[in-house]
């Protein structure tokens, strides 16, 4: 019952006329019934991409919010400004804005807040570090962050958040968590949106596996009962392994 979406982060790669001519390459190909197909690009591009993919269902997410409307905030993009563009979805609190630009739980919560101020739709990150894995802490750092990034939310916004599990030792490593695993630890993640809102709205909440999901692993992801897709860094740059994510998560 909940659609599977796999979203590319494209972190901090691609020009404009690269983003324009990935979107050519993967027009009617990474379209497909059934498959929500999202390309979160860095905030240059959006605007050349949300006209790229109009008449397409491929959707169009940034990688960052500020929760103010507007202010005297340098270098930084509103929500509302993201609106304005047409842009769909909003990564909030990836592992590589916590580690490098003190995202905190706090702030993520704001984020989280804001994007459904500006009709944007949330894909909220969490995972463990490497040293919290091996300490046997996996779930507890997950049931932490997702407690504070929902707190405050109505049930109706918290079933359409999308939340990303990505451990972070196995990001751009080349090392994956199992499917099982990781399935393990998504099902407790539902379990704690249960505890937090009712069985109905967790039933509604899309959450996706993150970290060295390739074309050819995907579909072990998606074979697992509670997986409902991925985030997908360094496959999701290329057209053609972008299109094979999204025909493998069918
Ligand atoms: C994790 C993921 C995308 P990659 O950051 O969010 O990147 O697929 O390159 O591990």
């Amino acid at each position: 019952m909940r659609e599977p979406i796999i979203a590319g982060n494209w972190k901090m790669f691609k020009t404009v006329s690269e983003a324009q001519a990935f979107i050519n390459e993967v027009k009617g190909r990474a379209e497909i019934d059934g498959v929500e197909s999202v390309i979160c690009a860095p905030f240059t591009n959006l605007p050349a991409l949300v006209e790229a993919v109009k008449g397409t269902k491929i959707k169009v997410g940034a990688q960052n919010l500020h929760w103010e409307e507007s202010g005297a905030f340098t270098g930084e993009i509103s929500g509302a400004m993201l609106e304005d563009l047409g842009v769909n979805y909003v990564i909030i609190g990836h592992s590589e804005r916590r580690a490098y630009f003190a995202e905190t739980d706090e702030t993520v919560n704001k984020k989280v807040h804001a994007s459904f101020k500006y009709n944007l739709t949330p894909i909220v990150c969490v995972g463990e570090k490497l040293e919290e894995r091996e300490a046997g802490q996996t779930k507890e750092v997950c049931k932490l962050q997702v407690n504070e990034a929902f707190r405050g939310l109505s049930k109706e916004q918290a079933a359409q958040v999308v939340v990303a599990y990505e451990p972070i030792w196995a990001i751009g490593t080349g090392k994956s968590s199992t499917a099982e695993d990781a399935n393990e630890v998504i099902t407790y993640i539902r379990e704690q949106l249960i505890a937090l809102f009712d069985v109905e709205t967790a039933n509604h909440v899309r959450i996706q596996y993150g970290g060295s999901v390739k074309p050819n692993n995907v579909r072990e992801y998606m074979n697992q009962l509670s997986i409902d897709g991925a985030l997908v860094g360094g496959a999701s740059l290329d057209p053609n392994s972008f299109t094979q994510l999204v025909e493998g998560a069918k």
